[in-house]
Protein backbone atom coordinates (compact mmCIF):
# COMPACT_ATOMS: atom_id res chain seq x y z
CA UNK A 1 0.00 0.00 0.00
CA UNK A 2 0.89 3.84 -0.92
CA UNK A 3 2.40 6.00 2.11
CA UNK A 4 -0.31 8.08 0.97
CA UNK A 5 -2.84 5.81 0.85
CA UNK A 6 -2.03 4.67 4.27
CA UNK A 7 -2.18 8.48 5.71
CA UNK A 8 -5.54 8.95 3.74
CA UNK A 9 -6.53 6.06 5.57
CA UNK A 10 -8.84 5.61 2.65
CA UNK A 11 -7.54 2.07 1.03
CA UNK A 12 -7.62 0.48 4.37
CA UNK A 13 -11.10 2.65 6.05
CA UNK A 14 -13.15 1.64 3.63
CA UNK A 15 -17.10 1.63 5.56
CA UNK A 16 -18.23 -1.39 5.47
CA UNK A 17 -21.69 -0.66 4.16
CA UNK A 18 -20.16 1.53 1.34
CA UNK A 19 -18.50 -1.57 0.25
CA UNK A 20 -21.98 -3.65 0.98
CA UNK A 21 -24.04 -0.83 -1.13
CA UNK A 22 -21.90 -1.03 -3.86
CA UNK A 23 -21.09 -5.00 -4.75
CA UNK A 24 -24.92 -5.37 -4.08
CA UNK A 25 -26.24 -2.21 -6.08
CA UNK A 26 -24.09 -3.40 -8.72
CA UNK A 27 -25.48 -6.69 -8.97
CA UNK A 28 -28.82 -5.38 -9.22
CA UNK A 29 -31.32 -5.01 -11.85
CA UNK A 30 -31.88 -1.82 -12.52
CA UNK A 31 -28.11 -1.35 -11.23
CA UNK A 32 -28.28 1.13 -7.95
CA UNK A 33 -26.38 2.33 -5.33
CA UNK A 34 -27.75 4.84 -2.58
CA UNK A 35 -27.34 8.42 -2.62
CA UNK A 36 -25.84 9.06 1.17
CA UNK A 37 -22.08 7.58 -1.00
CA UNK A 38 -22.03 10.71 -2.80
CA UNK A 39 -20.92 12.45 -0.05
CA UNK A 40 -16.88 12.00 0.64
CA UNK A 41 -15.17 15.15 0.88
CA UNK A 42 -15.01 15.90 -2.76
CA UNK A 43 -18.81 14.97 -2.97
CA UNK A 44 -19.33 17.45 -0.36
CA UNK A 45 -17.54 20.29 -1.74
CA UNK A 46 -18.97 19.33 -5.69
CA UNK A 47 -22.23 19.65 -3.52
CA UNK A 48 -21.46 22.60 -2.03
CA UNK A 49 -20.48 24.43 -5.45
CA UNK A 50 -24.05 22.96 -7.13
CA UNK A 51 -25.43 25.13 -4.50
CA UNK A 52 -24.18 28.15 -6.08
CA UNK A 53 -25.51 27.17 -9.75
CA UNK A 54 -27.63 30.03 -11.10
CA UNK A 55 -29.74 26.58 -12.20
CA UNK A 56 -30.27 25.07 -8.53
CA UNK A 57 -33.01 26.99 -7.08
CA UNK A 58 -33.51 24.97 -3.54
CA UNK A 59 -30.42 26.65 -1.42
CA UNK A 60 -30.99 30.35 -2.68
CA UNK A 61 -34.72 29.36 -2.30
CA UNK A 62 -34.60 27.60 0.58
CA UNK A 63 -32.07 30.25 2.60
CA UNK A 64 -34.21 33.53 1.28
CA UNK A 65 -37.43 32.00 3.06
CA UNK A 66 -35.38 31.08 6.52
CA UNK A 67 -33.89 34.73 6.59
CA UNK A 68 -37.96 36.06 5.94
CA UNK A 69 -39.45 33.94 8.94
CA UNK A 70 -36.91 34.81 11.13
CA UNK A 71 -38.88 36.05 14.22
CA UNK A 72 -42.18 33.80 13.65
CA UNK A 73 -39.92 31.05 13.83
CA UNK A 74 -38.95 32.75 17.26
CA UNK A 75 -42.79 32.94 18.33
CA UNK A 76 -43.33 28.96 17.47
CA UNK A 77 -40.14 27.55 18.57
CA UNK A 78 -38.99 29.56 21.68
CA UNK A 79 -35.64 29.70 23.31
CA UNK A 80 -33.18 27.13 24.86
CA UNK A 81 -34.07 23.93 22.48
CA UNK A 82 -31.57 21.84 21.35
CA UNK A 83 -31.40 22.05 17.42
CA UNK A 84 -30.73 18.49 16.07
CA UNK A 85 -29.83 19.02 12.45
CA UNK A 86 -29.58 15.96 9.88
CA UNK A 87 -27.33 16.19 6.80
CA UNK A 88 -26.16 19.19 8.18
CA UNK A 89 -23.69 19.24 5.58
CA UNK A 90 -21.45 22.71 5.34
CA UNK A 91 -24.38 24.42 7.78
CA UNK A 92 -24.75 27.15 5.66
CA UNK A 93 -28.45 28.02 6.71
CA UNK A 94 -27.75 27.08 10.55
CA UNK A 95 -26.83 30.61 11.23
CA UNK A 96 -30.03 31.95 10.06
CA UNK A 97 -31.82 29.10 12.72
CA UNK A 98 -29.76 29.52 15.16
CA UNK A 99 -29.79 33.42 15.26
CA UNK A 100 -33.49 33.76 15.10
CA UNK A 101 -34.12 30.91 18.21
CA UNK A 102 -31.41 31.48 20.46
CA UNK A 103 -30.93 27.86 21.31
CA UNK A 104 -28.98 26.02 24.02
CA UNK A 105 -27.28 23.58 22.00
CA UNK A 106 -26.87 22.66 18.21
CA UNK A 107 -26.44 18.96 17.69
CA UNK A 108 -25.61 18.56 13.06
CA UNK A 109 -25.75 15.15 12.37
CA UNK A 110 -23.64 14.21 8.83
CA UNK A 111 -22.28 11.01 7.81
CA UNK A 112 -19.60 13.24 5.57
CA UNK A 113 -17.03 13.46 8.66
CA UNK A 114 -14.38 16.10 8.23
CA UNK A 115 -16.47 18.26 6.59
CA UNK A 116 -19.24 17.66 9.44
CA UNK A 117 -16.76 18.97 12.59
CA UNK A 118 -14.94 21.81 9.81
CA UNK A 119 -18.37 23.16 9.94
CA UNK A 120 -19.38 22.95 13.62
CA UNK A 121 -16.12 24.39 14.43
CA UNK A 122 -17.07 27.80 12.58
CA UNK A 123 -20.55 27.14 13.79
CA UNK A 124 -19.03 27.31 17.96
CA UNK A 125 -16.71 30.20 17.07
CA UNK A 126 -20.27 32.06 15.48
CA UNK A 127 -22.14 30.92 18.41
CA UNK A 128 -20.19 31.13 21.98
CA UNK A 129 -23.14 30.50 23.78
CA UNK A 130 -24.12 27.40 22.12
CA UNK A 131 -23.25 23.66 23.09
CA UNK A 132 -22.24 22.39 19.59
CA UNK A 133 -21.51 18.35 19.32
CA UNK A 134 -21.23 17.09 15.85
CA UNK A 135 -22.28 13.02 15.74
CA UNK A 136 -20.82 11.63 12.41
CA UNK A 137 -22.89 8.94 11.04
CA UNK A 138 -26.16 7.44 9.32
CA UNK A 139 -29.24 9.22 10.02
CA UNK A 140 -31.12 6.75 8.66
CA UNK A 141 -30.09 4.37 11.70
CA UNK A 142 -30.86 4.54 15.08
CA UNK A 143 -29.19 8.10 16.38
CA UNK A 144 -27.74 8.20 19.54
CA UNK A 145 -27.78 11.81 20.67
CA UNK A 146 -25.03 13.06 23.12
CA UNK A 147 -26.17 12.63 27.04
CA UNK A 148 -25.87 16.47 27.63
CA UNK A 149 -29.26 16.93 25.30
CA UNK A 150 -31.11 14.38 26.85
CA UNK A 151 -33.41 16.63 28.72
CA UNK A 152 -33.48 19.81 27.01
CA UNK A 153 -36.43 19.90 24.64
CA UNK A 154 -35.37 19.47 20.65
CA UNK A 155 -35.65 20.94 17.04
CA UNK A 156 -35.12 18.42 14.83
CA UNK A 157 -33.78 20.71 11.76
CA UNK A 158 -34.03 18.97 8.24
CA UNK A 159 -33.21 21.12 5.67
CA UNK A 160 -32.05 21.28 1.71
CA UNK A 161 -35.17 18.81 0.76
CA UNK A 162 -32.53 15.68 1.48
CA UNK A 163 -35.79 14.14 2.61
CA UNK A 164 -36.51 13.89 -0.95
CA UNK A 165 -33.42 12.16 -1.37
CA UNK A 166 -35.95 8.87 -0.08
CA UNK A 167 -38.40 6.68 -1.25
CA UNK A 168 -41.94 7.56 0.82
CA UNK A 169 -41.65 4.27 2.73
CA UNK A 170 -37.57 4.55 3.77
CA UNK A 171 -38.66 8.86 4.26
CA UNK A 172 -42.20 7.37 6.63
CA UNK A 173 -39.43 5.57 8.52
CA UNK A 174 -36.87 8.33 8.69
CA UNK A 175 -39.29 10.54 10.19
CA UNK A 176 -40.26 7.87 12.94
CA UNK A 177 -37.43 7.50 13.79
CA UNK A 178 -36.77 11.69 14.25
CA UNK A 179 -40.02 11.10 16.11
CA UNK A 180 -38.50 8.60 18.70
CA UNK A 181 -34.94 9.99 19.10
CA UNK A 182 -36.18 13.44 19.57
CA UNK A 183 -39.08 12.82 21.97
CA UNK A 184 -42.19 13.97 23.35
CA UNK A 185 -42.52 18.04 22.83
CA UNK A 186 -40.51 18.01 20.14
CA UNK A 187 -40.54 19.74 16.71
CA UNK A 188 -39.36 19.66 13.56
CA UNK A 189 -38.31 22.17 10.85
CA UNK A 190 -37.57 20.50 7.65
CA UNK A 191 -37.88 21.68 3.80
CA UNK A 192 -39.22 20.22 1.23
CA UNK A 193 -38.98 21.04 -2.63
CA UNK A 194 -42.24 21.25 -4.44
CA UNK A 195 -43.75 19.64 -7.69
CA UNK A 196 -42.62 22.69 -10.59
CA UNK A 197 -42.26 22.76 -14.34
CA UNK A 198 -39.36 20.61 -16.07
CA UNK A 199 -38.26 23.94 -17.30
CA UNK A 200 -37.36 24.43 -14.57
CA UNK A 201 -36.38 20.85 -12.59
CA UNK A 202 -34.63 19.56 -15.13
CA UNK A 203 -31.61 22.20 -15.75
CA UNK A 204 -31.51 22.27 -12.02
CA UNK A 205 -30.03 18.40 -12.13
CA UNK A 206 -28.08 18.85 -15.49
CA UNK A 207 -26.25 22.29 -15.37
CA UNK A 208 -24.67 23.87 -18.11
CA UNK A 209 -21.26 23.93 -16.12
CA UNK A 210 -21.18 20.14 -15.48
CA UNK A 211 -20.71 20.49 -11.82
CA UNK A 212 -24.01 17.89 -11.05
CA UNK A 213 -21.86 15.08 -14.00
CA UNK A 214 -18.91 15.92 -11.67
CA UNK A 215 -20.78 15.36 -8.44
CA UNK A 216 -22.26 12.32 -10.04
CA UNK A 217 -19.09 10.71 -11.61
CA UNK A 218 -17.15 11.28 -8.29
CA UNK A 219 -18.83 8.39 -6.91
CA UNK A 220 -17.12 6.14 -9.20
CA UNK A 221 -13.95 7.99 -8.15
CA UNK A 222 -14.78 7.14 -4.96
CA UNK A 223 -15.69 3.48 -5.63
CA UNK A 224 -12.26 3.64 -7.45
CA UNK A 225 -9.96 4.79 -4.53
CA UNK A 226 -12.10 2.85 -1.87
CA UNK A 227 -12.66 -0.20 -3.09
CA UNK A 228 -9.57 -0.59 -5.44
CA UNK A 229 -11.89 -0.47 -8.27
CA UNK A 230 -10.77 -0.56 -12.20
CA UNK A 231 -14.36 1.42 -13.15
CA UNK A 232 -13.51 3.42 -16.66
CA UNK A 233 -15.04 6.38 -15.52
CA UNK A 234 -14.56 8.68 -19.17
CA UNK A 235 -16.68 5.49 -20.63
CA UNK A 236 -20.05 6.99 -18.55
CA UNK A 237 -21.62 10.09 -18.59
CA UNK A 238 -23.93 11.94 -16.31
CA UNK A 239 -27.90 11.48 -17.12
CA UNK A 240 -30.79 13.45 -15.37
CA UNK A 241 -34.32 12.70 -15.89
CA UNK A 242 -38.12 13.26 -14.04
CA UNK A 243 -39.51 9.96 -13.63
CA UNK A 244 -43.69 11.66 -13.72
CA UNK A 245 -45.01 8.17 -12.05
CA UNK A 246 -42.29 8.47 -9.29
CA UNK A 247 -42.94 12.41 -8.90
CA UNK A 248 -39.06 12.52 -8.91
CA UNK A 249 -35.65 13.48 -10.79
CA UNK A 250 -33.75 10.30 -11.14
CA UNK A 251 -29.74 10.60 -11.48
CA UNK A 252 -28.38 8.17 -13.10
CA UNK A 253 -24.57 7.07 -14.96
CA UNK A 254 -24.92 5.84 -18.12
CA UNK A 255 -22.53 3.04 -19.41
CA UNK A 256 -21.13 4.76 -23.14
CA UNK A 257 -19.57 1.45 -24.79
CA UNK A 258 -19.55 -1.88 -23.11
CA UNK A 259 -17.24 -1.75 -19.96
CA UNK A 260 -15.85 -4.50 -17.73
CA UNK A 261 -14.12 -4.05 -14.46
CA UNK A 262 -13.73 -5.40 -10.74
CA UNK A 263 -14.73 -3.59 -7.67
CA UNK A 264 -13.20 -5.28 -4.31
CA UNK A 265 -11.45 -8.55 -6.77
CA UNK A 266 -14.98 -8.83 -7.81
CA UNK A 267 -16.01 -8.29 -11.75
CA UNK A 268 -18.61 -6.27 -13.49
CA UNK A 269 -19.69 -5.87 -16.90
CA UNK A 270 -22.30 -2.76 -17.93
CA UNK A 271 -23.58 -2.95 -21.56
CA UNK A 272 -23.49 0.58 -23.43
CA UNK A 273 -26.60 2.43 -23.16
CA UNK A 274 -27.07 0.74 -19.32
CA UNK A 275 -27.06 3.00 -16.38
CA UNK A 276 -26.24 3.08 -12.75
CA UNK A 277 -28.74 4.29 -10.76
CA UNK A 278 -27.22 7.09 -8.05
CA UNK A 279 -29.87 9.04 -6.80
CA UNK A 280 -33.79 9.95 -6.45
CA UNK A 281 -35.08 13.47 -5.95
CA UNK A 282 -38.69 13.43 -5.05
CA UNK A 283 -40.53 16.44 -5.18
CA UNK A 284 -43.88 17.22 -3.52
CA UNK A 285 -47.03 18.64 -3.59
CA UNK A 286 -48.36 20.88 -0.34
CA UNK A 287 -50.67 18.32 0.47
CA UNK A 288 -48.53 15.17 -0.54
CA UNK A 289 -45.92 16.73 2.22
CA UNK A 290 -48.51 17.48 5.15
CA UNK A 291 -49.11 13.41 4.43
CA UNK A 292 -45.71 12.97 4.52
CA UNK A 293 -45.03 14.14 7.73
CA UNK A 294 -48.09 12.51 9.35
CA UNK A 295 -47.34 9.39 8.38
CA UNK A 296 -43.98 10.00 10.04
CA UNK A 297 -45.27 10.82 13.31
CA UNK A 298 -45.55 14.71 12.89
CA UNK A 299 -48.31 17.14 13.01
CA UNK A 300 -47.75 20.27 10.24
CA UNK A 301 -48.08 23.71 12.30
CA UNK A 302 -46.51 26.24 10.11
CA UNK A 303 -46.13 26.38 6.29
CA UNK A 304 -43.79 29.15 4.37
CA UNK A 305 -42.88 29.32 0.81
CA UNK A 306 -41.39 31.71 -1.74
CA UNK A 307 -43.68 33.92 -4.08
CA UNK A 308 -43.25 30.94 -6.86
CA UNK A 309 -44.21 28.07 -4.41
CA UNK A 310 -40.99 26.34 -5.79
CA UNK A 311 -39.81 25.48 -1.99
CA UNK A 312 -41.53 25.13 1.29
CA UNK A 313 -40.17 24.87 5.12
CA UNK A 314 -42.87 23.46 7.18
CA UNK A 315 -42.33 23.67 11.18
CA UNK A 316 -44.33 19.94 12.90
CA UNK A 317 -44.44 19.03 16.23
CA UNK A 318 -44.65 15.39 17.53
CA UNK A 319 -47.51 13.28 17.56
CA UNK A 320 -47.95 11.90 20.68
CA UNK A 321 -47.68 8.85 21.72
CA UNK A 322 -51.07 6.75 20.71
CA UNK A 323 -51.70 4.24 22.95
CA UNK A 324 -54.98 2.74 21.75
CA UNK A 325 -56.59 2.30 18.38
N1 LIG B 1 -28.40 20.49 4.76
C1 LIG B 1 -27.50 21.02 3.75
C2 LIG B 1 -26.78 19.93 2.95
C3 LIG B 1 -27.67 19.09 2.07
S1 LIG B 1 -26.70 17.93 1.13
C4 LIG B 1 -28.29 21.92 2.85
O1 LIG B 1 -29.49 22.08 3.07
O2 LIG B 1 -27.72 22.50 1.92
C5 LIG B 1 -27.11 16.46 1.98
C6 LIG B 1 -26.26 16.29 3.23
O3 LIG B 1 -26.74 15.15 3.91
C7 LIG B 1 -24.79 16.05 2.94
O4 LIG B 1 -24.01 16.83 3.82
C8 LIG B 1 -24.60 14.56 3.19
O5 LIG B 1 -23.30 14.25 3.63
C9 LIG B 1 -25.66 14.29 4.21
N2 LIG B 1 -26.22 12.95 4.15
C10 LIG B 1 -26.78 12.33 3.09
N3 LIG B 1 -27.25 11.13 3.44
C11 LIG B 1 -26.97 10.97 4.77
C12 LIG B 1 -27.21 9.94 5.71
N4 LIG B 1 -27.83 8.81 5.37
N5 LIG B 1 -26.80 10.15 6.99
C13 LIG B 1 -26.16 11.29 7.37
N6 LIG B 1 -25.90 12.30 6.50
C14 LIG B 1 -26.31 12.15 5.22
C1 LIG C 1 -29.05 16.88 -0.94
N1 LIG C 1 -30.11 16.76 -1.92
C2 LIG C 1 -31.39 17.28 -1.42
C3 LIG C 1 -29.77 17.28 -3.25
C4 LIG C 1 -31.00 17.20 -4.17
O1 LIG C 1 -31.36 18.24 -4.73
O2 LIG C 1 -31.60 16.13 -4.28
C5 LIG C 1 -28.61 16.53 -3.85
C6 LIG C 1 -28.33 16.90 -5.27
N2 LIG C 1 -28.23 16.07 -6.26
C7 LIG C 1 -27.99 16.72 -7.37
N3 LIG C 1 -27.96 18.00 -7.12
C8 LIG C 1 -28.14 18.15 -5.78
Amino acid sequence: MLKQEIEDGQASLADPAFRADVLNGLALRPRAIPARWFYDRRGSELFEDITALPEYYPTRTETAILRRIGSDLAEAVGPARAVIEFGSGSSVKTPLLLGAIDPAAYVPVDISGDFLRESAARIAAQFPGVAVVPVEGDFTRPLRLPRGVAAIPKLGFFPGSTIGNLLAAPAVDLLRSMRESLGEGALLLIGIDRVKSLDVLVPAYDDAAGVTAAFNLNLLARINRELAGTIPIDAFVHRARWNDDGARIEMHLEATRDVEFTVDGRPFSIPAGETIHTENSHKYGPRDARLLLRGGGWTPLHEWTDPDDHFALILAEAQAERRAP
